[in-house]
């Protein structure tokens, strides 16, 4: 083994995930791909895995600059950030941190809903700014349980969330690739009739080019006055131009969001918007599950460097 096999990537990395990965492997440390290009060669030719955290892009030309990588180990179950191709094409694995994180994406995505269809953000104003004592009760709000939601994408996390929601006693309608084994849920081949069909729509797809948009104008029109769109996935997956447009013109009910575009530069747009609960993309952002994603990450580092099966492989 080189003297320095670890890259560790990403500014996002707490100090304690970053001494953990260092204490484990000699190990140097750069914020984010674009820093990648002004390291020193006889460093760089060294490195055999890198441990990345973040969201902004890994490609080709960054791969291109460590002759002996052999992995890159994802912190988040989301690699849309990766170019997987180049890295397979390359014979670099890629890992990510699945079902470590499903439940905390799925009870958030939960408390998103709850929080805009009970008003819990204005409820939680009205007591503070002493509007309860002055004016009385605040404006009655929605209810949740027994409506009508759709889940878009049905992988791990969609699961998770829909398997909460049916103890809500909810009526689950959902979309995928393909209609899966779930008895007394309805499958729609397509978003525009699954959004047609329900108030709620929950969005819990993988990132990345093949589902950008996927949620498109046609789609938030179809939810309609009374729809919600809850996006736990990515900011891309849903077109948020058409999106935005839809809350200011009152055209669909709200939305409780933990993605968006360009985060945490998020659109200025959602700022003014009273219908909308806004997270800053904390869905798996507890003690708990930032703990198990970080161990899986090092586990995949050391299991590549040992030369031992990965635990997480995506390609
Ligand atoms: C992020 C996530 O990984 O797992 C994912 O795909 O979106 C998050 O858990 C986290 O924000 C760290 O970048």
């Amino acid at each position: 083994m080189s003297e320095t096999p670890l890259l560790i990537c990403g500014a996002g990395f707490k100090p304690e995930e970053r001494d953990r990965l260092a204490g484990a492997f000699p190990a140097a440390f750069v914020n984010g791909p674009d820093e990648m290009g002004s390291i020193e060669n006889g460093l760089r030719a060294g490195i055999k895995a890198i441990a990345y955290k973040g969201h902004k892009p890994f490609g080709a030309a960054e791969m291109d600059l460590f002759p002996q990588l052999g992995v890159i180990a994802n912190y988040g179950v989301g690699y849309d950030a990766i170019d997987v191709d180049a890295a397979s094409a390359r014979s670099i694995a890629v890992t990510n941190t699945p079902d470590v994180l499903s439940d905390d994406v799925a009870d958030i995505a939960v408390g998103l809903m709850i929080a805009q269809a009970r008003s819990m953000v204005l409820g939680h104003a009205h007591v503070l700014t002493g509007r309860w004592a002055e004016q009385g009760e605040m404006p009655l709000n929605r209810k949740l349980s027994g409506s009508r939601v759709g889940i878009v994408g049905l992988g791990r996390i969609g699961r998770e969330i829909a398997d909460r929601l049916a103890a809500f006693k909810m009526d689950i309608h959902y979309h995928s690739r393909a209609e899966k084994e779930t008895p007394g849920w309805t499958y729609h081949a397509d978003v525009v009739g699954l959004a047609e069909a329900v108030d709620f729509l929950v969005i819990a797809l993988v990132g990345g080019p093949e589902t950008e948009n996927y949620v498109s104008k046609a789609a938030i029109d179809a939810l309609g006055p009374r729809g919600v769109v809850i996006n736990i996935s990515r900011g891309t997956t849903v077109d948020e131009a058409a999106l935005l447009d839809a809350l200011e013109q009152g055209r669909i009910a709200g939305a409780g969001l933990d993605v968006f575009l360009n985060e945490p530069n998020i659109d200025k747009r959602f700022l003014r918007l009273p219908n909308v609960v806004l997270q800053p993309h904390q869905g798996s952002g507890t003690v708990e599950t930032r703990t198990a994603m970080a161990e899986l990450q090092l586990e995949n580092v050391a299991c590549f460097l040992r030369g031992e099966p990965l635990k997480t492989p995506v390609n």
